[in-house]
């Protein structure tokens, strides 16, 4: 297989023409932009959702050099060869990871030939292994010391082993398990964990280590907790604590856990929710049948991704929209609002998804980049930000980006008219409204009750959020920052931006420890700090 040589962004024909029709982009506020034609045509259909963007500062011409940017970057082929297995997690001409991306293989198990056989069928070995092992607890084969079945899992991770197994088990709790419960530590902080094991039945609970590398200081500290609390009530951890690792590991040792199931290196932990790392915890509490419609959603995403015509791929064109709004406008954060307390999550897990892929300051050989990459992403459930933020989205002087999240139906079942109109026409209303004001605004002679509008915003929808619309959403959102990647000319999947901090805690941990002396700095530090 070769390498798709490209080159960076702004060395691109297309980038010239964007930025020459940035100079005078529409202005959504101004009589005439903001038209009902304007908004019936500018949308695109994949699966069950429906992107509408008539609320971006976009024209057709500008969707063209868009759609002429995205060809000339390869962004489609650099997706289809991502999937096919090329190693594109490198630094050509440095140590880097040097490993192939396949995290859409782990979904690739319907239908057509999957476009890399070994990475789907490692991935439907390990759900066999798992089904069976969810067989054995739901005819009590494997049970607790009582023979009484376990009806609560912790799961034990922090990063990619927590946030997105995290947002999905929120997000889909209509379809739990009865008398099932998964609750999370994460945090190295033991209020953490003993808040999540304060009233657990330790009994009946079991507890899923999950770490790819097997070596995080969070993860095993917090596993040690635990274990030494079954200890504590007489109960052997053997019996109850099951790991999810990397090959090879130092946690792939079966002799330590009930049981055992295994992650792959070609697969990066903040796009591993379709991996046994979400498999175990989400099987467990939302059912073997809903895990597997959770990866048809997203398969189902994965496949319309590979259309290389912007109009009809919403992951590219939301991609794109994002280059848009960050190289051309200028634009330096992105809101995820989700109009679904389900999803208050989620926009926890794009953060890391997004930030860790695209926080990135050299391109794929090693070269800085003279142009930005990926946004500050932040944002939280509408419409209760509505209530907190969105005073700085309408008038601050910052213009941020945002996109909503929002489904026509509602999940659970209560609602009902109040005031002539349901909970969910309510919240519907409202994210189409917030979306309007922020584009349209409102002249006011008085300053303070001025909108200048012209802030751009898209608008994801679908019928109802169930486990197939939730994989199809993550899809959709895995898939948006691997292809802004690729318009960037970045590697978007590693993160040696995490490792300075560590290696720093490390050196003040071996103070604290006695093993060390602080250097001059830490010390200070931890003198300053009373620590
Ligand atoms: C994600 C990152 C990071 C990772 C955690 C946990 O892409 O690599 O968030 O998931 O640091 O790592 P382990 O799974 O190895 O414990």
């Amino acid at each position: 297989m070769t390498m798709l040589r490209t080159a960076n962004m702004d060395e691109l024909p297309a980038h010239g023409l964007l930025t020459r029709l940035a100079a005078s982009p529409p202005d959504l506020s101004a009589q005439g932009t903001l038209t009902p034609e304007r908004i019936s045509s500018m949308t695109v259909d994949n699966a069950s959702f429906r992107l509408i963007y008539g609320c971006e500062r976009v024209t057709p011409e500008v969707i063209d050099a868009l759609q002429a940017l995205a060809g000339q970057a390869k962004a489609v082929e650099k997706f289809v060869a991502m999937k096919s297995g090329e190693v594109i997690n490198r630094i050509e001409g440095f140590e880097s990871e040097n490993r192939q991306v396949l995290h859409t293989a782990c979904r690739d198990l319907f239908g057509d030939p999957p476009c890399h056989r070994e990475a789907s069928q490692a991935a439907a070995d390990e759900l066999e292994k798992l089904a069976a092992f969810l067989n054995a607890l739901e005819n009590k084969e494997i049970c607790g010391p009582d023979g009484a079945p376990f009806t609560t899992l912790v799961n034990i991770g922090i990063g990619g082993s927590d946030l997105g197994p995290r947002a999905v088990y929120h997000a889909l709790a209509p379809f739990r398990v009865p008398g099932r419960t998964v609750r999370f530590v994460a945090n190295v902080d033991p209020d953490d964990a003993a808040g999540v094991f304060a009233d657990l039945d330790l009994k009946h609970t079991l507890v899923n280590v999950v770490s790819k590398s097997g070596t995080t200081l969070e993860t095993l500290t917090n596993e040690a907790l635990a274990r030494g609390l079954f200890t504590a009530a007489g109960l052997v951890p053997e019996r109850h604590f099951i790991a999810v690792t990397g090959k090879g590991s130092p946690m792939d040792n079966p002799d330590r856990y009930l049981a055992s199931f295994h992650m792959f290196d070609y697969v990066g932990g903040r796009y591993s929710v379709s991996s046994m790392v979400g498999g175990v915890s989400l099987s467990f509490g939302l059912g073997t049948d809903n895990f597997r419609a959770f990866l048809k959603g997203a398969n189902r995403i994965d496949r319309a991704a590979e259309n290389p015509s912007l109009r009809e791929n919403i992951p590219l064109m939301m991609a794109m929209l994002g280059i848009w709004n960050r190289n051309y406008l200028g634009h330096s954060t992105l809101a995820v609002i989700p109009y679904s307390e389900l999803l208050s999550l989620f926009p926890a897990h794009l953060q890391q998804c997004d930030m860790e892929s695209n926080g990135k300051s050299v391109n794929v050989r090693g070269e800085r980049l003279s142009y930005e990459t990926g946004p500050v992403l932040w944002g939280q459930a509408g419409t209760n930000g509505q209530h907190a933020f969105f005073q700085l989205l309408h008038q601050g002087t910052t213009v941020a980006p945002v996109e909503f999240i929002g489904f026509r139906q509602n999940s659970l079942d209560l609602d009902r008219r109040i005031e002539a109109t349901t909970s969910r026409e309510k919240l519907l209303a409202n994210l189409l409204a917030q979306s309007l004001a922020l584009a349209a605004g409102k002249r006011d002679d008085n300053p303070n009750k001025d909108f200048p509008g012209n802030r751009p915003s898209l608008i994801l929808v679908a019928d109802r959020l169930d486990p197939e619309t939730m994989g199809e959403l993550l899809a959709i959102y895995e898939n948006k920052i691997a292809f802004q990647g690729f318009v960037w000319n970045i590697n978007s999947f590693d993160q040696e931006g995490v490792q300075l901090g560590k290696k720093l805690a490390n050196t003040i941990l071996a103070a604290l420890s006695g093993r060390e002396k602080p250097g001059p700095l830490s010390g200070a530090m931890m003198e300053a700090a009373g620590i």
